[in-house]
């Protein structure tokens, strides 16, 4: 088990062979998966179940006039219509962003952005209810709508938020990190400085099942049960609770089987509280599932960050300081899902890997017409926007100086011996080993060859060019600590909740849910591991919250840094427990006992043949327990991380454009990356293959466009661009490990790591293949059009 780096720690984790950290364990959840028998929210039926259909506004910014619902009533098989008025009557028309602003959820004034809600049919079937919303006739007086920020800033835009009393223009908010004095001091006395303007454009999360809820009112028991797409059913039950006024104990979340996440199941939106509202006035169930072009055009969007990098370096490359300052289009509501203390997530990690001196940055938010959100797509809270800027920078810089974009790397890393690390806005890096990877990386890329052609072609004047891309990214996932980081207001802790059975078997309960990142293996690997179980014994569970331990959910890559070392810690509890019992069964004193890992076994010291399972333990503990412990094998573990965890990678990207078409053609795809002790290996390729396919979506194809009216111009997967199996060149994976010195196994997360290292290295490769020719920058997404556009713009077009 062990691979040339050492894998999971030898001293710590030998692979014991039953399926512990380190083992490519097939994944539990894949039968059910692969044969059709997943249970998603829209596989749910529940007797006398109703429909629910949004009624949206065509307009992004318009008046309602009246809204009149007759004709829809009228139909046989619509059971309600329901405005903004019936839901004020409950005190539902509104609802608390993640950011402490109020969204309509069903618009009682205004319009502010294209497809909002405005009302919702309920009908006896989904057809029913389509055509319902088709026949209910909505007043407009239509306005005019501002879509792009700086637009938005002007003196006379039109104003998104009149309603709110203090909201003169559509600014939220400003921001900023780092000391600007000593920031601008290294700056006036650099060598050199470069600057940069970068959009990290609107993307949209995409997973294949959208958004949706069943809600069940039960009269007789005063319970409300809404099974839904969540990643965070306890923070989501929680904020139920306390809009609607149902006591959290009479409040059950359930986020079944969900297809895919990426971040845009994290907040809460009105279609959720509708169906809830619907099924609490109607006392039935009611279903609402989102249909693709709803999700594009409404749900929580990434990015849309307007930024201007600055570097200071001194003549041999030595980097100095760093500057950014951000437009930042928060849409019509301030609704970002991201830690409350955090107003531009963890963006101020912009001095990425980088031993930098001075930075600072500064940001400013405004209200646009345009879908609220803000974090969401394998994201880290904005550490994707940081990872950008920051490595985008060093490109331009290393052009500047003509240095090798590898070397000038190499001389400004943070150095491996200097962690734990203080970075200038104060971030603590827990490990690293970044020249390890980029030299891993450099090797498995055939650098200096693909260089070495990059010249010849340029010589030769040949038809296609090559260019070379690199990205040394630093993450940060694992939020807490909970005195720093919070949900609305509730601290973001983990937790797991470990019960062995009388017969040897466990279940583990945990507070994070899977959307896909194989939870149900990966967790009950670090059980097995812990209590030398055998993985197939130990069932994992989440996602309901009348049985589950209250958890934060699933996001920022939080999982294995915090409720994997809550299952690690419970499962710690349950073995020190058992040791005890094992004294009572094999007749020695507690202090006699060892624990083997390799085995799975307590041991008697000096006496290796009287040894005992924790499957043997587990029946002692309910049929023969000692005297002075209480019955019974489980423990429960609520995990406040002490840190973040700081993964890191190198990845390189070779590119071949074709000087004829702009066609950016994938030659080699390498990518090493070190999320600490791995728990499988097979787990986390995936993890990084799904997100490099993100990442080039990112950097070559996906974009949310709106026109001058504020019609999403790319609702559908026709248009917005999804990466395919075509556009998908082979990936080169490595790896190093640095285990995380604060976590009980030394883990690091990993989920979105790829998607936020990639799209940068990107860049880099098609900037790199015409800098010869003075192109610093391209944005993104880089279609043939753009890449074109650009070669001709430098004379390199044919
Ligand atoms: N893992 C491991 N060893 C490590 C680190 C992680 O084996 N040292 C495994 C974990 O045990 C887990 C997986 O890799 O099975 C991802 O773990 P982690 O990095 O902790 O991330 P989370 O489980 O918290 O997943 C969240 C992350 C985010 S925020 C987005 S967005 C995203 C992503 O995961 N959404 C996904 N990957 C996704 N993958 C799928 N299939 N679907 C999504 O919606
Ligand atoms: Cu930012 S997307 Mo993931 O954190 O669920």
């Amino acid at each position: 088990q062990h691979d040339e780096d050492g894998g999971p720690d030898p001293e710590t984790y030998c692979g014991h062979g039953r399926g512990g950290m380190g083992e490519e364990v097939e994944r539990k959840e894949d039968k059910r998966f692969i044969t059709g028998r997943g249970n998603y929210v829209d596989d749910i039926k529940k007797p006398g179940m109703l429909h629910c259909e949004i009624v949206r506004s065509p307009h992004a910014h318009a008046r309602i006039e009246n809204i009149d619902g007759s004709r829809a009533e009228a139909m046989d098989s619509v059971v309600a219509v329901l405005t903004a008025d019936d839901l004020l009557e409950h005190d539902l028309a509104t609802m608390p962003t993640l950011m402490d602003d109020t969204q309509d959820v069903l618009v009682n004034d205004k319009v502010k952005f294209q497809s909002q809600e405005v009302a919702a049919v309920i009908a006896e079937d989904r057809y029913a209810a389509k055509d319902g919303a088709q026949k209910v006739e909505v007043e407009y007086d239509v306005l005019d709508p501002v879509v792009d920020a700086a637009d938005a800033l002007e003196k006379d835009a039109p104003l998104v938020r009149d309603e709110l009393e203090d909201q003169e223009d559509n600014h939220i908010f400003d921001w900023d990190t780092g000391d600007k004095e000593a920031t601008d001091a290294v700056f006036d006395d650099a060598d050199v400085t470069v600057e940069e303007d970068m959009l990290y454009q609107r993307l949209h999360p995409a997973p294949i099942e959208t958004c949706g809820a069943v809600a069940d009112w039960d009269p007789g028991m005063d319970k409300m049960t809404v099974h839904m797409t969540s990643q965070a059913p306890h923070a989501h039950r929680t904020l139920f609770s306390q809009v609607s006024g149902i006591p959290e104990h009479k409040v059950r979340i359930v986020s079944p089987d969900v297809g895919g996440g990426f971040g845009n199941k994290v907040p809460i939106y009105p279609g959720y509280v509708v169906a809830a509202a619907a099924s609490y006035v109607l006392e039935q169930p009611v279903k609402w599932i989102e249909e693709r072009s709803e999700n594009i055009q409404t749900t929580g969007f990434a990015r849309d960050y307007d930024m201007t990098g600055e570097l200071a370096a001194t003549e041999d490359g030595i980097i100095e300081g760093v500057k950014v300052d951000v437009l930042a289009n928060h849409g019509a509501y301030n609704a970002a899902a991201q830690p409350s203390k955090f107003p531009a997530g963890f963006f101020n990690i912009f001095t990425g890997s980088y031993d930098i001196e001075a930075a600072y940055g500064s940001l400013t938010a405004a209200f646009t017409n345009t879908a609220p959100g803000g974090v969401a797509y394998r994201c880290s809270f904005r550490v994707t926007e940081a990872v950008y800027l920051i490595e985008r920078m060093v490109k331009v810089l290393a052009d500047e100086l003509e240095m090798d974009p590898a070397e000038i790397r190499r001389k400004n890393f943070i150095p491996s011996d200097a962690f734990p690390y203080e970075s200038a806005t104060g971030w603590n890096y827990d490990s690293g080993d970044y020249e390890k990877a980029l030299d891993k990386a450099l090797e498995m890329a055939d650098y200096d060859h693909y260089r070495e052609e990059q010249q010849r072609r340029i010589a030769n004047d040949a038809d296609k060019l090559i260019g070379i891309g690199i990205s040394s990214f630093t993450e940060v996932v694992g939020a807490g600590p909970g005195k720093q980081c919070d949900i609305a207001g509730i601290e973001m802790f983990d937790s797991a909740d470990l019960r062995v059975n009388p017969t040897g078997n466990a279940v583990l309960r945990v507070g994070v849910q899977t959307q896909g990142q194989g939870h149900e293996t990966t967790f009950a690997q670090i059980v097995a591991e812990e209590l030398g179980m055998d993985v197939d014994n130990i069932t994992v569970e989440h996602g309901d919250t009348d049985t589950e331990p209250y958890g934060l959910g699933t996001y920022g890559s939080r999982s294995t840094p915090v409720a994997g070392a809550a299952a690690a810690v419970a499962a710690r509890k349950v073995r020190d427990k058992a040791k005890s019992i094992a004294a009572n069964e094999l007749e020695a004193a507690e202090e006699d006992i060892t624990w083997d890992r390799e085995s799975g076994e307590f041991h008697v010291a000096g006496a290796p043949d009287r040894s005992i399972t924790i499957t043997e333990i587990a029946a002692g503990a309910y049929m023969n327990h000692p005297g002075d412990e209480e019955p019974g094998l489980e423990a429960t573990n609520y995990y406040d991380p002490p840190e973040m965890t700081y993964p890191f990678g190198s990845y390189i990207v070779i590119v071949e454009i074709d000087r004829e078409t702009g066609e950016v053609d994938f030659e080699k795809f390498v990518a090493v990356d070190d999320c600490g002790n791995r728990i499988n290996p097979m787990i986390i390729e995936g993890q990084i293959h799904g997100g490099l396919a993100q990442g080039i979506g990112t950097a070559m194809l996906e974009k949310v466009t709106y026109d001058d009216n504020g019609n999403v111009t790319g609702g559908d997967f026709m248009n917005y661009l999804l990466p395919t199996a075509n556009e998908i060149p082979n990936f080169e994976t490595g790896h190093t490990v640095t285990p995380s010195p604060h976590h009980p196994i030394g883990a690091k997360g990993v989920g979105e790591s790829p998607t936020v290292g990639s799209p940068p290295a990107i860049v880099n490769a098609v900037v790199d293949a015409m800098s010869h020719a003075g192109v610093s920058h391209v944005e993104m997404p880089m279609t043939p059009d753009v890449v074109w556009e650009t070669l001709d713009e430098v004379g390199l077009s044919r």
